[in-house]
């Protein structure tokens, strides 16, 4: 349920932490879409991090659907920062905890726009600095919360409003911004990608992440049944396709080198994905053009495949196919 806000004291986190051994620190009720990724990735991510956290939320769809004044839906403590500052925010509550000696760790949460686009700047000085934050973007491809306009994450191919697709052009004429390796560039600990279809997987990477000390960085694909024009009851089904045609790769990195992938078992076509979502639609007309750009996004994703060596040469339970653990790759970034 949706409650007022309030701060759990230290009494309550020790009977959460006895009687929750997942924890609600974002609660049910709040204003999300249905079917909505993001909703459910904020909500793995606290239950990962545990409810000795303090969140720095950047301004975006998970902000405002959680926060319609003067309800919460957070059972931490959390701050609204502006777009394009969260990362400077967070490295403000880091050092002024680490100055009190307390353990609390920081989040900063951000869309991929505040991510990619516009809280870039404060995130590159954040990772520099070497402040003690685990920064998670929940890349659902496109600014959403203001109608659907295109951003530095947004796919080949996509349509959004400001990226349309019509007799001139089909959909997101640009790529979809490689911010990892602009991450890994920084040399930070610890950075990862991770998938709603995978919740296990990225429950461990959240603890890997605030074990680690240092700054850390997470790429955490959800979809947005709205933007991407997906029925609600397949956001689950779409992302797994993500990993599984090679679009989005799973994979996890220390100091730029990736250490580790989850490998596909079996490769799936781009077409599987793309015919379920309304904002690919085009690629699916029978022109010339839209089967260009299908070849296109299929290059692409094969393109990851070979660059990350996400193919699986033995059976393994482990892959995209069977639970959702990760497998040691051992390559290098790059
Ligand atoms: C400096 C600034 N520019 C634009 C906006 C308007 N705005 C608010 S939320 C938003 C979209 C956020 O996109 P993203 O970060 O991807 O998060 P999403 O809503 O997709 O989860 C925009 C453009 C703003 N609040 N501040
Ligand atoms: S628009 Fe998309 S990201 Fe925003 S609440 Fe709806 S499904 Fe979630
Ligand atoms: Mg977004």
């Amino acid at each position: 349920m949706i409650h007022a806000i309030s701060r759990p004291s230290p009494v309550d986190i020790a009977e959460l932490r006895k009687n929750q051994p997942r924890f609600a620190g974002m609660e049910s009720g709040h204003g999300a879409c249905q079917g909505c990724g993001q909703a459910l990735a904020a909500r793995l991510v606290l239950e990962a991090a545990g409810p000795d956290v303090i969140v720095a939320n950047a301004t975006g769809c998970l902000e405002i659907f959680t926060t319609p004044w003067p309800q919460s839906a957070w059972a931490v403590p959390w701050i609204h920062s502006l777009f394009e500052n969260v990362a400077a925010v967070a490295a403000g509550i880091e050092v002024a905890l680490r100055a009190q000696k307390r353990e609390t760790r920081v989040l900063a949460f951000a869309g991929d726009g505040g991510t990619f686009d516009i809280g870039f700047q404060a995130l590159s000085g954040m990772l520099e600095r070497n402040h003690d934050v685990l920064f998670v973007c929940f890349d659902n491809e496109a600014y959403m919360n203001t109608g659907i306009q295109r951003s530095g994450s947004t796919p080949h191919g996509a349509w959004t409003n400001t990226s349309p697709a019509g007799r001139v052009r089909m959909g997101k004429r640009h790529f979809k911004k490689d911010l990892l390796a602009i991450i890994a560039a920084h040399g930070i600990p610890y950075a990862a990608t991770a998938s709603v279809a995978y919740p296990s997987d990225l429950r461990t990477k959240v603890r890997r992440a605030l074990e680690t000390e240092g700054p850390s960085f997470l790429l955490l694909h959800s979809p947005c049944p709205l933007g991407w024009g997906h029925d609600s009851a397949l956001t689950i089904a779409v992302d797994r396709l993500a990993v599984e045609t090679g679009l989005f790769p799973v994979l996890e990195m220390e100091r730029g080198h990736v250490i580790e992938t989850m490998k596909i078992r079996k490769v799936r076509p781009v077409k599987d994905y793309v015919e379920l979502q309304m904002r690919f639609r085009h690629l699916l007309a029978d022109s010339p053009e839209a089967r260009e750009e299908l070849e296109h996004l299929q290059a692409l994703a094969d393109a990851n495949i070979e660059r990350y060596g996400l193919l699986s040469d033995s059976p393994d339970p482990r892959d995209s196919e069977g639970s959702d653990s990760v497998r040691r790759g051992g390559m290098r970034w790059g």
